[in-house]
């Protein structure tokens, strides 16, 4: 605790030395209020006497500062409560008396308010400002990086990672420089993100070892990110008693195994008395689980839950377990249903201290998906829902796609209609009523799509992306477009000359919709996975036909779609609660962009839009590369406009534009020409189809 307050004394310090406006003091009891130091050591900047403008203090410090005790006493008032707490994590902002004033119960809260006033800049220090009380909507915001240890002869250093190498490992050897890591951390806290994985839940051998001989290399990275609040937790292996311990089992009901995991877990807290807790990948894709001894999931998270649970650490359990060795000539098997078909029947079964983890679709982190059934079946179970910031299934960061309108259409879906609570709820553990049993939430997490590369996260406007998982997963009622602005703000003011509005508009034009550009010349209407094999970049609209990986579209001469009606389908539908289930079931009322989700229909079959399903691919994919082509525009459009942009980074997106646009054509071409040959239905306005 109090390295954060030393953290937020050298932020405060780093603002002053850079604008020279403020004066600072470190007082006693935490916190920083204006009047020059006097203490020996602090690093008061400043001239005695001068008046100051910023008052940064916990409602713990004693005394505490006279003006932040009449804004902490009017808070109260406020209320009407006499309850004047910010609480955990929360912040108090005000201007009293010309000071700006943030008070917080917690050096946690204390730095996000101070990166508050960060996003303010200049705006905080004028006028009269109401007080405004900021909370966190759940304590867990999450990033998960699938970073490994050694450089996998598939995946690489990072799994799905676009943007270089791990920002932690080098070539199977923990990083001598962790300086990157310590920016990180600001990056991240700045944000509002307050923990991390440090490692890809693929568990492959040398990773294993992070939760025993190389523990050390996990302490090294949580020193880094600590005084920014950041937590660290690690992905493990299920099968470790075996692997690790030389046990003949790992399953979960075996003494040994019990004693094995309590023991490996209590040397991780000696180590790291504020490690945060295990995420797994179980009987997935190939990593081991229960399913081997018989036993279920519910039996595999507890025993991990049962070591941590003295520590206060969590188990995070993936919910994404489903067969990836089906046969595609089975009809039946549909990989939608499987997280709910598993997980369903253990609700209530889990410990207190297991937070399952739900991919925010039933399938696989596509462009267009349906929030995932999985999310309001277990209301007995603590859910967190996981996003893929990383953008390996929209555009791998070659493509601009700012997903904050797709994460926040997730955050706000309402599974049981309007009225109902909504996905943010469930994951904050929001009930309906103050009397209403519900469990607690499991928090926001992501994938993260941070690597080594120069601007974080290869392309430069993925940077966003990041920021508006952290701002969402502290309040998912943000406006995307207004997150938007405050990246602008903070990330380019200090790379940019000209007219900062104009800048503002050409990025409001190229990434405000630029999720829905890239649906467009992608696949259509839900229908989801028509991308190369393996490495999930460009075009390949059979690609997955075939295969066991259960994602197909079923594209014949009539017609395209995945039935999961309860009617005719795989029932799949059948695992919303109402109104959902009947929305979707209906092939009228199913809405349009989930359409070839649910329902096979004919290629002429008359979308709610008007148009029939093979004119809106048509349609959708021509316009999809125009507005490809204009965002190229108004990217270079800026240098006539007298905005430069720092040089290397203009020259990274327009290289960048270039290829999206080669890609979208690409896309375009392909979908256009596959489905056109398969129907033989001309374009109505006649457009070159190859
Ligand atoms: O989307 C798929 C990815 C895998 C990933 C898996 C998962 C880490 O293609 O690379 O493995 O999901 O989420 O576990």
């Amino acid at each position: 605790d109090g390295l954060l307050v030393e953290t937020v004394h050298d932020e405060v310090a780093r603002a002053c030395a850079r604008y020279g406006g403020s004066v600072l003091h470190r007082a006693p009891g935490g916190g920083c209020t204006g009047r020059p130091g006097g203490r020996p050591g602090a690093r008061a900047v400043g001239r005695e006497g001068e008046p100051y403008d910023l008052v940064l203090a916990l409602t713990t410090a004693d005394p505490l500062p006279a003006v932040a005790e009449a804004v902490r006493a009017g808070f109260g008032r406020n209320r009407g409560t006499g309850d004047h707490a910010a609480g955990a994590e929360g912040y108090v902002i005000d201007r009293h008396d010309d000071i700006t004033v943030v008070i917080a119960d917690d050096p946690a809260g204390l730095l996000y308010g101070l990166f508050h006033l960060v996003r303010l800049g200049g705006r905080a220090f004028g006028g009269t400002r109401r007080a405004e009380h900021h909370r966190p909507a759940t304590p867990r915001r999450i990033l998960d990086h699938w970073d490994n240890v050694d450089v996998h002869p598939v995946m690489g250093q990072v799994e799905r990672g676009y943007a270089g190498g791990s920002i932690f490992w080098l070539d199977g050897a923990l990083r001598d420089d962790l300086s990157r890591v310590r920016a990180y951390g600001r990056l991240l806290a700045a944000c509002g993100v307050n923990a991390i994985t440090v490692n890809n839940v693929n568990v492959h051998a040398g990773e294993a070892r992070l939760l025993t001989d190389r523990l050390g290399e996990v302490a090294a990275i949580a020193g880094e990110l600590r005084p920014y609040g950041i937590q660290v937790h690690l992905s493990v292996g299920f099968a470790s008693p075996v692997t690790l311990g030389g046990l003949p089992t790992a399953d979960p009901l075996d003494d040994d195994v019990r004693k094995w995991w309590a023991a490996a877990t209590e040397r991780v807290y000696e180590a790291l008395p504020d490690f945060g807790g295990y995420l797994v990948k179980a009987d997935s894709e190939g990593q081991p689980g229960p399913f081997a001894y018989g036993r279920t999931h519910a039996d595999g998270a507890n025993v991990l839950a049962e070591a941590l649970a003295p520590f206060g650490g969590i188990v995070r359990w993936r919910a994404f377990v489903y067969n990836h060795r089906q046969d595609w000539r089975d009809r039946s098997t549909d990989r939608a249903r499987a997280a709910c078909d598993h997980f369903a029947p253990l609700d209530g079964l889990f410990r207190d201290n297991v937070i399952l983890q739900v991919k925010h679709g039933p399938i696989d982190f596509q462009t267009r998906e349906p929030v995932s059934p999985v999310i309001a079946a277990m209301p007995s179970t603590r859910v967190a829902v996981e996003l893929q910031v990383t953008q390996e299934y929209t555009g791998q960061q070659r493509h601009v796609c700012y997903l904050a309108p797709m994460w926040s259409e997730v955050l706000g879906f309402r599974p049981w209609g309007p009225g109902g609570r909504a996905v943010a709820d469930v994951a904050a553990g929001n009930t309906a009523s103050d009397t209403e049993d519900g469990a607690a939430g499991g928090g926001l997490v992501g994938v993260s799509n941070v690597g080594a590369d120069r601007y974080w996260t290869g392309h430069p406007l993925a940077q966003a992306n990041l920021y508006a998982f952290g701002r969402l997963a502290w309040s998912p009622d943000l406006e995307p477009a207004a997150i938007l602005d405050e990246w602008i703000d903070l990330t380019f003011a200090p790379v940019t000359d000209g007219d900062p509005e104009r800048l503002r508009d050409a990025l409001h034009a190229i990434m405000d919709d630029s999720w829905r550009t890239y649906e467009s010349y992608t696949a259509p209407l839900g229908v989801g996975f028509m991308v190369r094999p393996g490495h999930h970049y460009g075009p390949d609209v059979d690609g997955y036909e075939y295969t066991p990986w259960g994602t197909y579209h079923f594209a014949d001469r009539d017609g395209v779609g995945v039935d999961r009606t309860r009617a005719t389908g795989t029932g799949f539908t059948g695992q919303y609660p109402r109104p959902w289930s009947e929305v979707y079931e209906s092939v009228e009322r199913c809405p349009d962009e989930l359409l070839l989700f649910f329902h096979h229909v004919p290629y002429g079959h008359v979308l709610r839009s008007g148009s029939t399903v093979i004119q809106h691919i048509y349609d959708s994919h021509f316009a999809g590369v125009e507005r490809v082509a204009e965002a190229r525009r108004r990217w270079d459009g800026l240098i006539g406009a007298g905005v430069v942009v720092a040089p290397a980074l203009h020259t990274r997106v327009r290289e960048l534009l270039d290829e999206q646009l080669r890609s979208a054509e690409e896309w375009r071409d392909q979908i256009n020409a596959y489905f056109f040959r398969k129907s033989g239905v001309p374009d109505a306005h006649g457009r070159r189809i190859p």
